[in-house]
């Protein structure tokens, strides 16, 4: 997998899919976490705002910049019947015989969105193997906070005149992303307003997260996309210690919530030792103790 074998990667993709609790997986994981090669970038945004058209945007500049690429699309769709509703949708397009991109769909959590557990072990075991690994998902309900515990960083996506903006000012409860990318600005002012707008609401609430207008179809704003990934990127990478502990812990508990539900999490009192450094084998660990308890 590590000597870019693509075949390999869709075979230990499946593996987690299949068998996410298994010896195998548990153990491919937590290497894979404890040798991560790249970044994960979480792109988050309503249905049709744009971020297939980003990614792949994105996908070519790293490309051109030298960096191997793996994507993992997650798509509430599958769980919708058929894709209609989200409209005209974007499909990421790579050359198949470029070995250095790597794209894969996964199903979301449920029709709201949010990561399945999946997804996450997905994203962890690309990131041991490309240098860019980005995560497109829906951002409605949970998936904001699960794309926070997985992505380095995250780029929210709001489309002009959606009311997005006034959705952002409202939302006190919503994870503050690294960068929010306004789409579409080549289709006039409303991308302008918009910038405006979210700049008003984050001042209000005294965070500093960069706001900047793009499009994806004439190119405009991408180069100051880029360089600010590249910033947020060196930053997130000083505080990478701290940031693995505390994707490790949120993991294990949201494991525990999704298989035992939140009884399992009340009776569960204190991370295993191993979490910070083997959280997928912790996880496993964990509820099977649990599960002990109950008979
Ligand atoms: N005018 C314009 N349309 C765009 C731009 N980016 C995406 N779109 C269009 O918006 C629609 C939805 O895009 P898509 O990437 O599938 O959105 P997603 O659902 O967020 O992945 C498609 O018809 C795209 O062609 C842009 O920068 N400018
Ligand atoms: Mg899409």
């Amino acid at each position: 997998m590590r000597a870019g074998a693509k075949p390999a990667l869709a075979r230990a993709l499946s593996l987690i899919e299949a068998d996410l609790h298994g010896d195998t997986a548990t153990a491919l994981l937590d290497d894979a976490f404890q040798n991560p090669l790249g970044s994960i970038i979480g792109l988050t945004g309503p249905p049709g705002v744009g971020k297939s058209t980003l990614t792949n945007v994105l996908i070519r500049r790293f490309r051109e910049a030298g960096k191997t690429v793996g994507v993992i699309a997650v798509d509430p769709s599958s769980v919708l019947t058929g894709g209609a509703l989200l409209g005209d949708r974007t499909r990421l397009s790579t050359d198949p015989d470029d070995h250095g991109v790597f794209v894969r769909s996964m199903a979301a959590r449920d029709r709201l969105g949010g990561l399945s557990d999946r997804a996450v072990a997905g994203a962890v075991l690309m990131q041991s193997v490309y240098h860019r690994v980005i995560v497109e998902s829906v951002g409605i309900g949970q998936s904001e906070a699960d794309i926070a515990n997985l992505a380095d960083l995250t780029v929210l996506c709001i489309q002009p005149g959606s009311g997005d903006s006034l959705q952002f000012m409202k939302a006190g409860i919503m994870e503050v992303p690294d960068i929010v990318a306004v789409t579409k600005a080549d289709m006039g002012d409303a991308a302008r307003r918009a910038v405006a707008d979210v700049e008003g609401a984050l001042s209000l609430s005294g965070v500093k997260v960069p706001v900047m207008a793009l499009s994806s179809t004439t190119g405009d704003g991408v180069d100051l996309l880029m360089e600010t990934i590249a910033d947020v990127l060196a930053e997130a990478g000083k505080k990478k210690p701290r940031i693995r502990e505390e994707r490790a812990r949120y993991w294990v508990r949201d494991g525990i919530k999704t298989y035992l539900g939140k009884d399992g999490l009340e009776r569960f009192d204190c991370l295993p030792p191993n979490a910070p450094d083997r959280p997928f084998s912790a996880l496993k660990e964990t509820l099977a103790g649990l599960r002990r308890e109950t008979r």
